[in-house]
């Protein structure tokens, strides 16, 4: 069976070049105040600060895809379903979101096109254009020979995920039969990491800001009606869908005692948390740990989850280190969680993905 990593990021060229020509969040730039960091990428706004921890060293394993296969041919990674990392095109003006789109996601089909049956591809949307233009880029992807769906973060069209203008929207991508991969960017505000964040590295933000991001904004989506009125959605989570398998016993019993919600009727028919968390809800594997991996496969089924590494993201810190803690940690737990099974554990590491994702192999 394939080993398929369904959650690994690319900054093709011409995004590199957006990046680059950009001086506030997200940017890529070197410091002359500081020369021995080289280039750096920012792009959290947490991490826009004058101290070390100023974004990360950004080299040639977030842009060039031959330094992906080469990390790929290093794990034994067969497939790799590639995707813009954040904050995608969500910050661009309006004008520029549609013609952007459709270059960054040409380049990345064209890079795909270079490594037959090795990667695939979730395009990038137009979030900032008006919903016609997204809609049109969706048709768009539903073409290109790579493409399995689309990547976004949790701001929508501008007001979340519970933005009922973003109805066509899904209801394209559920017509064309393309999964959302969502992925958070913004976090929490930074007020809750308090005056000493700073002294605490990205941990505040990536660690909890993250999760507690998509749990919010796919609750949201719930409270909403989406998967009420978009029935047939598929959304894949990243991280293990934040919090979501931990919390969805209190999130439904939360709508169960609402004195406010019952008195409008408003949840009076809606699908249960449980339900779309096993009908239209794909978790990817990205957790590093067998303890919550295992809720996670009690909430969305082991046939819903999909192995991801995060590469380039979480590099490892010493130099010659040549397999990545981050990859050993995410695999790890899943031969842990699934102790004997080896089909099943097959299947998460690619088996499912290769279904769900319909990869030619
Ligand atoms: O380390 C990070 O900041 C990140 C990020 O921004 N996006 C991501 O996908 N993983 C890690």
């Amino acid at each position: 069976m394939p080993i398929v990593d369904i959650h690994t990021h690319v900054y093709p060229p011409s995004f590199m070049a957006l990046l680059r020509s950009r001086t506030s969040v997200p940017y890529v730039r070197e410091f002359p105040d500081n020369p021995s960091a080289g280039s750096r990428l920012v792009i959290l706004p947490a991490e826009d600060t004058a101290s070390n921890s100023r974004g990360r060293p950004v080299g040639p394993e977030y842009y060039d895809i031959k330094e992906k296969i080469a990390f790929m041919d290093i794990h034994k990674i067969d497939i790799s379903v590639i995707s813009l990392a954040n904050p995608w095109l969500d910050f661009l003006p309006s004008k520029q979101a549609a013609e952007t789109a459709r270059r960054v996601n040409d380049d990345v089909e064209r890079m795909c096109g270079e490594y037959p049956g090795r990667l695939y591809a979730f395009g990038t949307l137009p979030l900032s254009a008006p919903a016609t233009d997204v809609e049109e880029e969706i048709e768009r992807l539903g073409t290109l020979k790579h493409m399995r769906g689309v990547i976004m973060g949790t701001s929508g069209l501008g007001s979340g995920l519970d933005d009922p203008a973003l109805d066509p929207v899904y209801e394209a991508l559920e017509k064309t039969g393309q999964l959302v991969f969502l992925h958070p960017h913004y976090g929490l505000p930074n007020s809750v990491y308090g005056p000493r964040a700073s002294n605490y590295g990205h941990v505040l933000p990536l660690a909890l800001g993250f999760p507690l991001e998509t749990t919010i904004a796919v609750t949201r989506m719930l409270l909403s009606g989406v998967f009420d009125r978009v029935p047939k959605l598929k959304v894949l989570l990243a991280h293990s869908g934040g919090t979501l398998p931990f919390l969805a016993g209190r999130i439904e019993s939360c709508v169960a005692h609402d004195a406010h919600l019952k008195k409008e009727g408003k949840m009076a028919n809606h699908r249960s948390v449980w339900s779309v968390l096993k009908e239209n809800i794909y978790l990817d594997a990205v957790i590093y740990s067998h303890v919550a991996l295992k809720a996670a496969i009690d909430t969305s089924g082991s046939d819903g989850i999909m192995f991801g590494t995060d590469h380039p993201f979480f590099p490892p810190l010493e130099e010659g280190e040549k397999e990545w803690l981050s990859f050993r940690t995410n695999y790890q737990a899943i031969t842990t969680a699934l102790g004997e099974d080896q089909k099943q554990a097959d299947m998460v590491l690619g088996g499912n993905a290769m279904k769900i994702l319909g990869l030619a192999g």
